[in-house]
């Protein structure tokens, strides 16, 4: 091993950076001077399965032909959820297959001297897709990208083509999350009753929820990138990159790592340059090897927006130019990743972006909108991310399962930290196949945001049964597995049970525990709050000595229902309920390793129907259609405090100075709320 060699392959242990030799890229589509993309995005035809027939259409091919040649359709936009988009209950409570088709043109030029994929960011929970009526793809995992090659000869550029999705949004034992279908035998049910039960706390929406490109890229072309970063003590930023190519040429390339220091240009005359540019577009590193490292003097940092001064430094991205260059350096394939430069560190008692420590202040959330169930919509991902800003937030939890590509996007360019959490929601059982399913899911999960700079942290679960025994081994296993697919970031798992029987938090880096005092238990009694919070996370840290941070605490709160003095459900409840929580978090967060407080939630959702919840969850700060609760604005007002004692983040104009909040020490400091 030369020097180089031996300095790289300590790089690559010491930051933790995987090679996913194994593993086909999902670099997210986009158009370069090598590379085209179409969207399918736009208003598909749509058809249930019957209740009582639930295979008719696998039976009678609907995939053969244009599905309203089958029998009657109805429109459906995609992306979107499916159940609030018609009047029809049938189709909102739907459990079993759903289809889709339209009609799409493949331009003349892709047909030849190209690879053609067609790409969905998500389909909830199993799709299976045709072209022209070959089946080309299936997967299973509701909030996760898949791609099909797609065979020119079963393409025409003469035609239209036709593009045919069955999707299936039953979960059972061994799906991610779980559910059951519950089929009552007593005789007062209508023939064929079933219901699909699921214990999580949010509505099962179904659909095509992303976007759904077509896209090319040469024969020889990158197929994937995994970026590290990292600082030096001088200051020198270090960018640690490999690159994964497929080679038209010879099977031999067929998706090899191109090992590119040994042999700098391989066999078949390919070679790969990569330049990192910054936001201007200059030059700042440049390297020709399939693996290496770029060292950058006087970086600009990607930081989180409160932490800098300046806008414009917040969230800084660089452009990774990747590019994949014949003996005439002419491009052969180009792919720009956005990358963020920026240093984690976590130990037993803190964890620190770019050397300073991190105080999470934000929220839990979930995909919802009013009609679009958990379709994308940029209207909203947009109005979310100004309204996090707004109140103060440096950062929220992807509950409870991946977000869109698109909004991960939004988080790395806004500098808003996220912890990604995968949609194991409230699992039990903890069997080999559940494991299975569990382990591929996050496997796709660290593929898609592996290069992510607001991506801090790995949360395997949230609130599983973890009072199990079985839970020990499973867990354990989960995350040395997360461990081994990326060792620069911490791994967490979210837990709802007692320090004392709790099998799975030991193994976490950092703890994330969720509590409701004064509402599940103690309803209504807020004077319980502080000290039994206090409490707790003291027996969380005596025992385990991590950081912690309360990733849950809420009350349901009907917008304009207002109570003096406060009672459950009103206003003044959840002012109350969050006044008496912050006075623990000062106290905590003075005294322990407490490094974070997440309200649930960030906006009101929609569930499954149930006599505890008053249509949806109603636990947001912000009603569903994002207008601000009372407790909006006093959370803003603490968001915005704890941005200015800890990171000098200047206090809004229009907010109170100083801003009534509670010192270190839980004593209301200026109590005028
Ligand atoms: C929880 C869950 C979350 C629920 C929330 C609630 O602990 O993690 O999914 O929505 O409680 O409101 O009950």
């Amino acid at each position: 091993m030369t020097n180089a060699m031996k300095y790289l392959s300590l790089l690559l242990g010491l930051c933790g950076l995987v090679c996913f030799t194994e593993s086909k890229g999902i670099l997210f589509p986009q158009e370069s001077e090598t590379r085209e993309r179409k969207s399918l995005d736009g208003i598909w035809q749509f058809r249930i399965a019957p209740r009582n027939d639930p295979e008719l259409g696998f039976r009678n091919e609907w995939f053969k032909r244009p599905l309203q040649e089958t029998g009657e359709v109805t429109l459906m936009p995609v992306p979107s959820s499916y159940n609030d988009i018609t009047q029809s209950k049938e189709i909102r409570d739907h459990v079993g297959w759903a289809w889709y088709d339209r009609e799409f043109w493949i331009p003349k030029q892709w047909m030849s001297q190209r690879k053609i994929y067609l790409r969905f960011g998500g389909v909830n929970y199993h799709a299976i897709v045709w072209v022209n009526g070959v089946q080309v793809a299936e997967h299973a995992g509701g909030h996760l990208p898949f791609v099909a090659e797609l065979d020119a000869a079963n393409l025409s550029a003469q035609r239209t083509n036709r593009l045919t999705v069955a999707i299936n949004n039953t979960l059972n034992q061994n799906t991610i999350p779980q559910g059951s279908i519950f089929r009552p035998t007593a005789t007062r049910y209508p023939p064929g009753y079933f219901t699909l039960n699921y214990n999580f706390d949010f509505f099962n929406y179904a659909g095509i929820h992303r976007p759904v490109y077509l896209y090319t890229t040469p024969t020889s072309y990158i197929d994937d990138i995994t970026v590290s970063t990292n600082l030096q003590e001088d200051g020198t930023a270090l960018v640690i990159y490999n690159i994964e190519t497929v080679r038209a040429s010879a099977a031999l390339f067929h998706n090899d790592v191109n090992f590119g220091w040994i042999p700098t240009v391989n066999q078949d005359g390919l070679s790969i340059v990569v330049r990192l540019e910054d936001k201007s577009g200059n030059i700042v590193a440049t390297g020709t090897h399939g693996i290496g490292y770029l060292s950058v003097p006087n970086a600009t940092l990607w930081w989180p927006f409160s932490m800098v001064k300046k806008d414009e430094q917040a969230g800084y991205l660089y452009t990774m130019v990747v590019s994949l260059q014949n003996l005439a350096k002419l491009d052969v394939d180009v792919y720009r990743l956005k990358i963020g430069i920026r240093h984690l560190a976590w130990d037993n008692t803190t964890f620190t972006i770019n050397g300073k420590p991190f105080y999470f202040r934000g929220f839990g959330r979930h995909e919802d909108f009013d009609v679009r169930g958990r379709g994308i919509d940029n209207v909203m991902i947009v109005k979310d991310h100004n309204l996090i800003k707004w109140t103060g937030a440096n950062s929220y939890r992807t509950s409870h399962y991946p977000y869109s590509e698109e909004i991960m996007d939004l988080t790395d360019e806004l500098g808003i930290v996220i912890i990604d959490e995968i949609s194991a929601v409230s699992i039990d059982g903890f069997g080999q196949e559940l494991l299975e399913t569990h382990t591929k899911q996050m496997r796709e999960l660290v593929q898609r945001d592996k290069n992510r700079a607001s991506v801090v942290m790995w949360s395997i679960a949230n609130e599983p049964q973890s009072q199990k025994t079985e839970a020990g081994p499973y867990f354990k296993n989960l995350f040395a597995l997360v461990r081994e697919l990326d060792k620069s970031r911490p791994v967490t798992i979210v837990v709802a049970q007692d320090y004392r029987t709790d099998k799975a938090a030991e193994y976490a880096d950092i703890i994330c525990i969720n509590r409701y005092y004064a509402w599940y238990s103690d309803t209504g009694h807020t004077e319980v709050i502080t000290a039994s919070m206090i409490q707790d996370v003291h027996n969380w840290i005596n025992k385990f000595h991590r950081p912690l941070i309360i990733a849950e605490y809420g009350a349901d709160t009907v917008a304009g229902l207002h109570s003096s003095p406060q009672f459950v459900f009103t206003e003044e409840f959840q002012l109350e309920y969050l006044r008496e929580h912050f006075k623990a978090f000062d106290a905590l967060r003075a005294n322990t390793t407490l490094i974070g407080e997440m309200i649930w939630n960030f906006a009101d959702f929609m569930t499954g129907q149930g006599i505890t919840r008053i249509v949806g969850n109603r636990k947001g700060i912000f009603t569903r259609e994002r207008q601000p609760k009372a407790s909006a604005h006093l959370l803003r007002s603490r968001y915005h405090f704890l941005a200015n004692e800890i990171d000098g983040y200047p206090i809004p104009e229009d907010l109170p100075q100083p801003i009534p909040i509670y010192t270190p020490r839980g004593n209301v400091r200026h109590d005028e709320m």
